[in-house]
């Protein structure tokens, strides 16, 4: 008989796309984001993604001293998976963003696969009163702003980190971010088993549709075949649909609050582990089984938890 297929789920706590006044289930602070990422990996999560926040402010805080607190809180608390982004915000450099995966040496960082434009300003419209003055002006600043993840930069990142045995969440927005990865593939600057994470409906990238999703599958099956690993995630209120669509397509998948602040229709999520579960609820419908953490670091290859530097 064949081995059951084992499901990924991902679960990206906070990042940097929602602001501290849109939901007060945000985590901000090291104790906020320690316990969130635990209880996601309790009610599922094999991976963790995580960035940090300016305690005081919510404000996204790349500094390795920013990270370093709940790091060692989450290792000692749980087996799963530390993803440590590279991503930061898109109003950082590239030199900052790749500082905390420098320093802690995860088994995973992410790694995001080309330059866009990346719009959080329509939430201004849902967003009335702001608690911090930063909030405003960094939705506002996204009309004019972009996200930029050029060859050098991508190259950096994938530099920089050689050599700490780290493994790359590889952030696909859109099919031209899949033919950046086979061109780096190509020069081996990164090599396979790829655990492509999918983005749909970030404004700016590919949208939500299911042709998109199939379309991005179809592309990223012709272009690495068996040497990559699929997952998916749908930015607000298509995180649950996205995720759905792609488990049935064989894929793995990611939530968190990071990327939906949604539970239900109008419904704010309380926690991450609330949308852990509800996706946990559509995997077992589907009658997929989930993969503990030491399964998803077989199947992504990974070094182990003991080779960490935090
Ligand atoms: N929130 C995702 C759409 C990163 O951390 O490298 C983008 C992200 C980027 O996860
Ligand atoms: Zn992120």
């Amino acid at each position: 008989m064949s081995k059951k297929r084992k499901v990924i789920i991902t679960c990206a706590v906070t990042g940097a796309i929602h602001t501290p006044s849109m939901s007060p289930y945000l985590p901000i602070t090291p104790e906020q984001i320690a316990d969130a990422a635990v209880e996601a990996a309790e009610a599922g999560a094999a991976i963790v993604h995580l960035h940090a926040r300016d305690p005081e402010t919510g404000k996204p805080d790349q500094r390795p001293e920013a990270f370093e607190p709940f790091l060692k809180v989450i290792k000692q608390r749980s087996n799963c998976v530390v993803n440590i982004t590279t991503g930061g915000a898109p109003t950082m450099t590239v030199e900052e963003r790749v500082r905390p995966a420098a320093t802690f040496k995860p088994e995973i960082a992410s790694l995001n696969m080309g330059t866009m434009n990346f719009g959080l300003y329509p939430m201004l419209e849902r967003t009335k009163e702001f608690k911090f003055d930063w909030e405003r002006p960094y939705l506002e600043g996204s009309r004019n702003g972009i996200f930029k993840n050029t060859f050098a930069d991508i190259e950096y990142i994938l530099k920089t980190c050689a050599g700490n045995g780290t493994r790359f969440e590889i952030e696909c927005y859109d099919i031209g971010h899949l033919y950046t990865l086979a061109h780096m593939a190509d020069r081996k600057i990164v090599e396979p088993p790829f655990f492509i994470q999918s983005v749909f409906g970030i404004l700016g990238g590919i949208g939500t549709h299911p042709e998109d999703v199939a379309h991005m599958k179809r592309t990223a099956d012709r272009l690495f075949g068996n040497d990559y690993r699929w997952s998916v995630l749908g930015a607000g209120r298509h995180q649950l649909p996205i995720a759905a669509m792609a488990a049935a397509m064989g894929g793995n998948v990611r939530v968190g609050l990071e990327d939906s602040l949604w539970a239900g229709p109008g419904r704010l999520a309380k926690s991450n582990a609330e949308q852990v579960r509800l996706v946990r609820q559509i995997l077992e419908g589907l009658g997929l089984e989930i993969a503990t953490p030491d399964e998803a670091r077989e199947i992504l290859q990974l070094k182990g938890a003991d080779k960490v530097a935090f």
